[in-house]
């Protein structure tokens, strides 16, 4: 039997404004293609398979065409977790009729645990495989609020709630495990050691609740993870994988070679392989003087089948307003101009710094780009604050608590 281990589709998802529906268009192809040619049973999707809450109905129809394309090949099976970008609602509200498609959704926590338990049969109804399809876990799925706990007590109680959860996921599955039938567990969280990049929106308090692969049940043969987009490997024993996003999902992504996990199960033994995804477009950033980038940029050569979209940084030494509007110009004579490149971020620097810092580089990222402790941080260092981290673990627990009121409307 073959399952596949995907994650971070982020359906939707725009970069700098612009549109990656081709992208997903391609990489669904390729996908399509790969199930078809390897003759996959069964599609694991761990979480954020939306960028948003409220998806568009671009978004929402390719993931359709999708799962009924998917529905025509060998695979037989395809289990969808909830992540942190995703609706629970969102995810949900077509569970009954993707269930004809064999489609299981398992957007947030089960009220009853034994739900998220899912057997893999083979063609002629044997059990070869049986996963644990958990979803990323919500305050309130895994912690009841003490009032006037410190920040510390409630990293402890949320790390202790997802551990929690798990632990009393493999007491269910033992059965199985007695019977040596490997047991793959999902997951959306930050496992303590992951590398991120800059596109993971922070899960409860930040990262701070971030648990170590060594206290996470042993009966589990695999943990297949999302949230993380750059793949890697967490643990040996257990295995620990995250698989990554599919699409490089901002600049800090460019270097990753993307991939998803193939896993065998033959005779009661789990194996697991890491495939590549082709680069459908790719996303560069080029730092330079002016003269270094014009240069750069006239003998481009793209390499992705789509046209690449560049980040560029602008480096000069002495300060020149005049460079700033020339830029805005060279920009767009550009993007008017070439056919295998675009650019969609541009900035402009200067190392003497005698501009002010609004017409710097320092202030060419927006609002929209930061995340919202880097604005928190921003402020704390403009009032020059002395103390900042007791400021800053109060300023997570307020921001974990207006996502999980979001969350709490949207369902
Ligand atoms: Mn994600």
């Amino acid at each position: 039997m073959k399952i596949l281990h995907t994650s971070d589709w982020h359906i939707g998802q725009r970069l700098y404004g612009n549109d990656r529906h081709d992208e997903h268009r391609m990489f669904f192809e390729w996908l399509l293609q790969f199930i078809r040619a390897e003759e996959v049973d069964v599609l694991l999707v761990c979480g954020d398979i939306f960028d948003m809450a409220y998806p568009s109905n671009q978004a929402l129809r390719s993931y359709y065409q999708l799962l009924r394309e998917i529905s025509e090949t060998s695979c037989r099976q395809v289990i969808i977790t909830g992540g942190n970008h995703d609706s629970v609602g969102t995810l949900e509200a077509p569970r009954e009729v993707l269930q004809v498609l064999n489609v299981t959704i398992v957007a947030g926590a089960p009220a009853n645990q034994q739900d998220e338990i899912i057997e893999l049969q083979d063609k002629v109804g044997n059990i070869q495989a049986v996963v644990g399809a958990v979803p990323f876990l919500r305050d309130k799925d895994i912690r009841i609020p003490v009032a006037g706990e410190s920040s510390n007590e409630r990293i402890e109680a949320v790390r202790q709630g997802i551990l929690n959860h798990y632990h009393q996921l493999a007491d269910l599955m033992l059965p199985y495990h007695e019977q040596n039938i490997p047991l793959i567990v999902t997951g959306h969280l930050y496992m303590q050691g992951s590398r991120l990049s800059e596109s993971e929106r922070d899960l409860q308090i930040g990262n701070q609740a971030g648990v170590s692969a060594a206290a996470f049940p042993a009966a589990f043969d695999y943990y297949a993870l999302g949230h993380i987009h750059c793949p890697q490997t967490i643990s040996m024993s257990p295995v620990v994988e995250y698989c990554g996003s599919p699409l490089p999902l901002s600049f800090s992504e460019q270097h990753d070679t993307k991939s998803m996990r193939l896993l065998t199960v033959e005779n009661r033994k789990l194996s697991h392989q890491k495939i590549p995804i082709p680069l459908f477009r790719e996303i560069k950033t080029i730092r330079g003087s002016f003269a270094e980038i014009s240069r750069q940029i006239s003998n481009y050569e793209c390499s992705s089948p789509l046209p690449t979209w560049l980040e560029v940084c602008i480096e000069e030494q002495h300060t020149d307003p005049v460079l700033l509007r020339a830029a805005d110009d060279f920009v767009e004579q550009i993007n008017n101009e070439k056919e295998n490149l675009r650019i969609i971020r541009h900035t402009v620097t200067f190392t003497d710094r005698t501009l002010p810092a609004y017409l710097t580089g320092d202030h060419q990222r927006t609002l929209d780009e930061l995340r919202e402790t880097e604005v928190f941080d921003q402020l704390l260092d403009q009032h020059n604050i002395k103390d900042k981290d007791e400021l800053k673990r109060t300023f997570d627990e307020l921001l974990g608590i207006v996502y999980q009121s979001a969350n709490d409307r949207e369902e």
